[in-house]
């Protein structure tokens, strides 16, 4: 994760987008595609998703999410009874060998407390994700256009929240 230097030759190049900040490897955890998506432009809260590989054969815990700003907690959308609900998570078991998908419908990190401008889509959010036994781990969001086939199977996100 202590990646300064690297980073710092990389500002001094930043012409252009950083591919290099898609994919973050802390121990045996392998975060990837870190992606905010708004349900709408001015939304007051955004979907974080990416995935966690753990290539390690002892299981991990994701305890907690911050970002700098905004206030960020982990989700888990469930349906019950035919009704899109979020339920808050303390931690999320990584398990061994296997990688956890943060994805629309599931798992995601809930960013809230947006103002209308913030996080227009190009726009990143640099967030810090706490491990159990990878500790904390720097992962940059970026910001996407809601997919085409959203809103009414997309995130499930803002409205309940604003
Ligand atoms: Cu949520």
């Amino acid at each position: 994760m202590f990646r300064s230097a690297t980073h710092a030759a990389a500002l001094l190049f930043a012409t252009v987008v950083s591919v290099e900040a898609a994919e973050v490897t802390a121990g045996d955890l392998t975060i990837a595609s870190p992606v905010i998506v708004k349900s709408f432009a001015k939304a007051r809260a955004a979907g974080g998703y990416m995935t966690v590989a753990n290539s390690g054969d002892k299981p991990d815990l994701l305890l907690g999410v911050s970002v700098e700003g905004p206030m960020a907690m982990i989700h888990e959308s469930r349906e019950e009874g035919g009704i899109m609900r979020m339920v808050h998570l303390d931690a999320v078991e990584i398990p061994a060998g296997e990688t956890v998908a943060f994805a629309p419908g599931g798992l995601h990190v809930m960013i809230m407390g947006l103002q209308p401008d913030d996080l227009p889509v190009g726009d990143t959010l640099d967030a810090v994700l706490t491990f159990d036994r990878a500790g904390e781990v720097a992962v940059t969001f970026r910001v996407e256009a809601l997919p085409v086939d959203g809103p009414g199977g997309g995130t499930g996100h803002g409205d309940a929240m604003n």
